[in-house]
């Protein structure tokens, strides 16, 4: 059985349940979620923050049920449909939200040219570097795979941690920089447990600032019990299940 599969927990819990609970209404824009997914975290908290109005819908997407992959040939959650239209993709999803949403503060993307470029840039670094060196670092399957990708995990970290401004990335405002990382500061307990990365590692400017973006009311509002994320990524900790994983991951499967 290839993994994740269709067995994952089914719905959000802890505090994610909350706002899942207020967020049934049907509104102009449907937020198709798996509540478990660092990337949907990325547009849920862009939509909690700015206060936009949204209607929530959980999918698992390793169902690739027909009607989701209408929304998304993809079959990647997140994704949107807005007034009967469809787009995805964590980041294009926030940036939409920027665009169709401007009156709904705060902006996450700065209004100086300059700046939002510069945003876009660190975006792609965490894209490249950051996301990419935490999933080789939980698949590293011997311990000298996993010292290397330790590494590299420390390194992505420390060089993005050498231009936070502070408190927040850019400086004074929260912005789509700090909202694309931090669905992995959420996760980084997962490789402290089980690969041995140290926050102090990175230092303590990085401490710092991982600790004010967990506490941020948008990021406690979209996370759920640690327990459960654990289990998601339970099954490519265990030894037995990594070949699995590793399999999967050579197929083209996305993981969590
Ligand atoms: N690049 C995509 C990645 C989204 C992604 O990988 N989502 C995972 C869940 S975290 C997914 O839907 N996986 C389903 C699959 O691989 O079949 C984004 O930024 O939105």
């Amino acid at each position: 059985m290839s993994i994740p599969d269709e067995r994952i927990f089914p719905h959000a819990t802890g505090t994610a349940a909350k706002t899942v609970e207020k967020r049934q209404e049907p509104q102009d824009l449907v937020f198709y979620s798996g509540w478990f997914c660092p990337f949907v975290q990325r547009a849920w908290i862009a939509l909690e923050e700015r206060g936009i109005p949204y209607q929530y819908k959980e999918v698992n997407p390793y169902k690739k049920e027909r009607h989701f992959l209408d929304i998304n040939p993809k079959g990647l959650v997140p994704a949107v449909e807005y007034k009967g239209k469809a787009l995805y993709e964590s980041l294009v999803l926030c940036e939409f939200l920027e665009d169709a949403y401007p009156t709904y503060k705060p902006n996450l993307l700065p209004s100086d040219p300059f700046e939002r470029n510069y945003a876009r840039i660190w975006l792609d670094y965490i894209s490249k570097s950051i996301v990419p060196a935490f999933f080789r670092l939980i698949q590293a399957q011997t311990s000298e795979k996993r010292q290397e990708a330790l590494a590299e995990w420390n390194k992505a970290l420390t060089q993005f941690a050498e231009k936070i401004k502070g408190p927040y990335f850019l400086g004074e405002e929260f912005s789509l920089v700090d909202v694309a990382i931090v669905p992995w500061i959420v996760r980084d307990y997962i490789v402290a447990e089980n690969r041995g990365f140290k926050r102090d590692d990175v230092g303590s400017k990085w401490i710092e600032y991982a600790a004010r973006l967990e506490k941020r009311d948008s990021v406690s509002k979209t996370s759920s019990d640690k327990e459960h994320y654990a289990e998601i990524y339970g099954r490519y900790l265990r030894d037995e299940a990594q070949s699995e994983a590793a399999k999967a991951t050579r197929a083209g499967r996305a993981i969590p």
